[in-house]
């Protein structure tokens, strides 16, 4: 790599996007530094180590090896012939890489917070810059559909109002930038950095989820980083593609399902007003679940070894980079620290309150959620009560009841009865999802068929508009992805709406007839043909 001319006296980052699942970083023969976790951004000061007009040798070692003090966690195994074998609770393959951006910048280290708020037509924004090198600070706000100035102020932290203030607007965007220029002491510019904000409000009022005040109904998927060739890799192309997609089949709204997606597809949420549920990674946290498909080898959940102290402070980590990485997103409107947790284990609660606490601290101003999984009902779940949402993954039809869509109607009725009782909060239904072969037919209620995964998705539909407290429907998945191999998986998961190769299947369609023609969803809803 060669380091520009110009950058003599200058701070040199090495910034990386994520690296998968872990890296050690050389710069020529010196190591740099190391990183745990595999899908949040981390840099390292090669200030002393390079020279403006030099070039150096970059080197990455990534390391895809799981074990119980990662999120996700995993473990490899030692075979009696001596192979190892990497096991893992989660379901979509271990893919590990490089798979976003690496940069080589000149800055000084900062950042800044941005929270919002409206009154009427105006709106407020309170800033607070952190910085390295103290100094006097002043900010502009722009708009950034128009480029005009709509504000300015002096100092490292304070409030500022617009006038005639354009909301972030599920479905719409609208966001304005942050200015933010570092001065010396006869305030000349050292440096001038920007961070795009949106102006908008989140609440929770009984059973509705508010977004400005209005009712928002979350329409859409969870998702996957998932592509033939590249495995995880963020590629700006697809990008477009599945944003498009989610934009004809009516969805105003995703869940980073298993883990923080790439910050460039985090922009483009944000600039297109698609709704977010934002996601660590902490995903197979259960040894409860069916050990046949998930191969836990047994045992129970929170002990020694498996999710105990050391993975608790991996989590709290993730979840901290996670909040300190997407806080200033208006399309981030809730946290979801944990996706099917074991929640029926009495360790459950000495394991998650300190971390509902700790996230509540990062940012007082979003809901959080963890996703329940379908063996933790209402009446078994102990840790639902922490939360400000109910969120919860459920396969009536699917992995019980499987063929059977009248039982499965009145089980999953039922159930949602049970939650809407107890806990009187919002509940977004965030997975219910069919494997189903693409160009797979039969005239009967037939599993794996496209038939059937349409049949699947009305009753499920039903069962989402007779219940007053859902406020959302995210089927499983968007697209089918790959996993690691076990035999409930022929060539990956097969729930998607599309095709690995983003090819609607015939739910694609039954659901773009419901979603883009759904009442509840009107205030949100992305017109495609507008477009
Ligand atoms: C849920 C998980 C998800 C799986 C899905 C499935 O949250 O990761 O892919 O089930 O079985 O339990 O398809």
């Amino acid at each position: 790599m060669r380091v520009p001319r110009g950058w003599d006296g200058e701070r040199i980052i090495l910034r990386f996007g994520s690296a998968t699942p872990h890296a050690v970083v050389f710069v020529d023969d010196t190591e740099v530094g190391r990183n745990k976790g595999g899908y949040m951004p981390f840099e390292f000061d090669v200030t002393d180590l390079v020279s403006a007009g030099g070039t150096f040798r970059l080197t990455v070692a990534v390391d895809n090896r799981l074990d119980n003090t990662c999120i996700p966690p995993g473990e490899v195994r030692e075979l009696p012939d001596g192979r190892r074998q990497q096991n893992y609770l989660h379901d979509f393959y271990n893919y590990s890489g490089l798979h976003r951006s690496v940069l080589l910048c000149s800055r000084p280290a900062r950042h800044v917070t941005v929270t919002t708020g409206y009154e009427g037509t105006t709106g407020q924004v309170t800033w607070a810059v952190a910085q390295s090198e103290e100094g006097p600070v002043r900010i502009a706000v722009v708009d950034k559909q128009t480029g005009e100035v709509v504000a300015r102020a002096g100092g490292g932290s304070g409030t500022v109002e617009i006038e005639d203030v354009t909301l972030w607007t599920p479905g719409v965007g609208g966001l304005y930038d942050l200015v933010v220029t570092l001065l010396d002491e006869t305030d000349g510019p050292v440096d001038t950095f920007t961070q795009h904000f949106g102006v908008r409000t989140v609440r929770i009022d009984g059973y509705r989820f508010l977004i400005n005040e209005q009712p928002f109904y979350f329409i859409g998927f969870g998702m996957h980083e998932d592509h033939e060739t590249i495995g995880k890799a963020h590629s700006n192309a697809h990008m477009v593609q599945d944003t498009e997609l989610l934009s004809w089949i009516g969805a105003n709204s995703l869940r980073t399902s298993h883990y923080p997606y790439s910050e460039e597809f985090m922009d483009c949420c944000d600039r297109h007003g698609i709704v977010v549920i934002d996601e660590t990674p902490a995903v197979g946290l259960n040894w409860m679940m069916a050990g046949g498909i998930l191969d836990s080898g047994g045992g129970e959940t929170y002990e020694e070894g498996h999710v105990d102290d050391r993975t608790q402070a991996t989590h709290a980590d993730e979840i901290r980079r996670l909040v300190a990485r997407d806080k200033n997103r208006p399309s981030v409107v809730l946290w979801s620290i944990a996706n099917e947790p074991d929640s029926t284990s009495p360790g459950a609660i000495d394991y998650f309150r300190p971390l509902v606490e700790l996230t509540r601290e990062c940012d007082p101003t979003r809901p959080v959620g963890f996703v329940n999984v379908m063996f933790a009902p209402y009446d078994k779940c102990l840790i639902s009560d922490m939360f400000d949402v109910i969120m919860l993954n459920r396969y009536y039809g699917w992995y019980v009841d499987s063929g059977d869509l009248q039982t499965s109607e009145q089980k999953f009725s039922a159930e949602l009865a049970g939650w809407m009782e107890k806990y009187r909060l919002p509940i977004i239904i965030t997975e219910y999802g069919a494997d189903t072969v693409a160009g797979l037919h039969s005239i009967y209620d037939q599993p794996f068929t496209e038939d059937y995964q349409v049949a699947y998705l009305e009753m499920n539909s039903k069962v989402f508009d007779e219940c007053e407290a859902v406020v959302g429907e995210q089927m499983w998945n968007f697209a089918d992805f790959q996993t690691k191999y076990g035999f409930a998986r022929v060539d990956g998961n097969k729930k998607g709406a599309f095709t690995r190769d983003r090819r609607p299947k015939a739910a694609a369609r039954y659901l773009r007839e419901r979603w883009t023609s759904m009442e509840a969803a009107r205030y949100g809803r992305r017109d495609h043909r507008a477009r």
